[in-house]
């Protein structure tokens, strides 16, 4: 079985090294200085794979995401038609998803900001706190990261709602689903959060209509794509007052611009895509037993539908 690495930024050994302790046989090869024959190719394990990369390999039996999103593979117009694509689930990045989307909620529950913009000033000041269960939170996408960050929060007494494609029935969450769904969610979310797949459906779904349906003073926060969200549109809602704070994670262009709005504005958090990183010792397990899996030809752990996109 030969695998070909195609990642920029992550070291090729420690992943070589990992996946031969799952899979001894394995030949593993790095884009682009090891591909080799590409008829050779069983698996690809991608990050951000060049578009036209993947149809160059006859023999391929499965694309395997090094992430939990596909739309970077499935962006790619020239993709090979019956190759099964899968994204990654793996419990290092729903643990680490859970700790950045707690995070963020609890610094603006807590006001956070506003501490520190005191600390600045020397100011002494003692802010009115509001009780968890005063603070609805909302989150978009109730999928392998969004139901359990959606757990994590009501364990700290926040009422929780979500919104899927699917109708759900999730204890202890107010599930909602469609457009009429879409908007109820927002109207009640104090907090929002977006833990949604990019596809064409959700692709700017964050825009002056979703922002202008929150209740004033919300909060949004991106853990998803930068896609999901209409820059300009943000920028207004915070500029206006309507929505107090975002915290974003992830951009329509990374890394951001130096000169992009963002990087200055006081009402935003930013982070450098770093929520969830794939960490080889939590995601090996999974990746290998795709593997086997494509070498079986059985279908693969999170393969995905292309049609809905995820
Ligand atoms: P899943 O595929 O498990 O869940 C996706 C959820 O979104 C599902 O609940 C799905 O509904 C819902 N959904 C998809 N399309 C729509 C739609 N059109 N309308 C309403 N709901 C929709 O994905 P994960 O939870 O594993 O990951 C979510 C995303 O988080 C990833 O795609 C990635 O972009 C992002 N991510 C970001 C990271 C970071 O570091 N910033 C790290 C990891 C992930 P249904 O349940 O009905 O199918
Ligand atoms: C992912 C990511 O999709 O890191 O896993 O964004």
């Amino acid at each position: 079985m030969a695998l070909l690495f195609i990642c920029d930024g992550e070291d090729p050994d420690i992943w070589d090294k990992a996946l031969r302790s799952e899979l001894p046989d394995l030949d593993f090869r790095l884009w682009p200085d090891q591909v080799g024959d590409p008829d050779d190719i069983d698996i690809a394990l991608a990050w951000l794979p060049p578009r036209g990369l993947l149809s160059q390999f006859p023999n391929l039996k499965a694309i395997l995401s090094l992430g939990a999103g596909v739309e970077h593979i499935l962006q790619d117009s020239e993709l090979p038609a019956n190759v099964p694509i899968a994204r990654l689930i793996d419990p290092g990045l729903k643990t680490g998803m859970v700790e950045f989307v707690t995070l963020e909620v609890l610094r603006h529950h807590r006001m956070d900001p506003q501490y520190r913009e005191q600390q600045t000033k020397g100011e002494w000041q003692l802010l009115r706190q509001t009780l968890s269960a005063d603070r609805q939170i909302g989150i978009l996408g109730l999928g392998h990261l969004g139901q359990a960050c959606a757990e994590a929060l009501t364990g700290f007494g926040f009422p929780v709602a979500g919104w899927a494609r699917s109708e759900k029935d999730l204890p202890g969450i107010n599930c909602y689903s469609g457009e009429e769904g879409f908007f109820s969610l927002l109207e009640q979310s104090n907090i929002l959060i977006c833990l949604l797949p990019l596809t064409p459906q959700t692709e700017d779904i964050l825009d002056a209509t979703a922002f202008g349906a929150l209740p004033k003073g919300a909060v949004v926060i991106n853990a998803a794509r930068g896609g999901h969200i209409v820059d300009d549109d943000l920028i207004n809602a915070l500029n206006s007052n309507h929505l107090s704070a975002a915290s974003l994670d992830v951009y329509r262009q990374e890394p951001l611009p130096p000169d992009h709005p963002f990087w200055a504005h006081e009402k935003i958090v930013m982070w450098p895509h770093a929520a969830a990183w794939t960490l080889p010792e939590s995601a090996i397990p999974v990746i290998a037993e795709n593997i086997r899996r494509a070498n079986l030809g059985e279908t693969l752990h999170g393969q995905i539908d292309r049609r809905r996109g995820y």
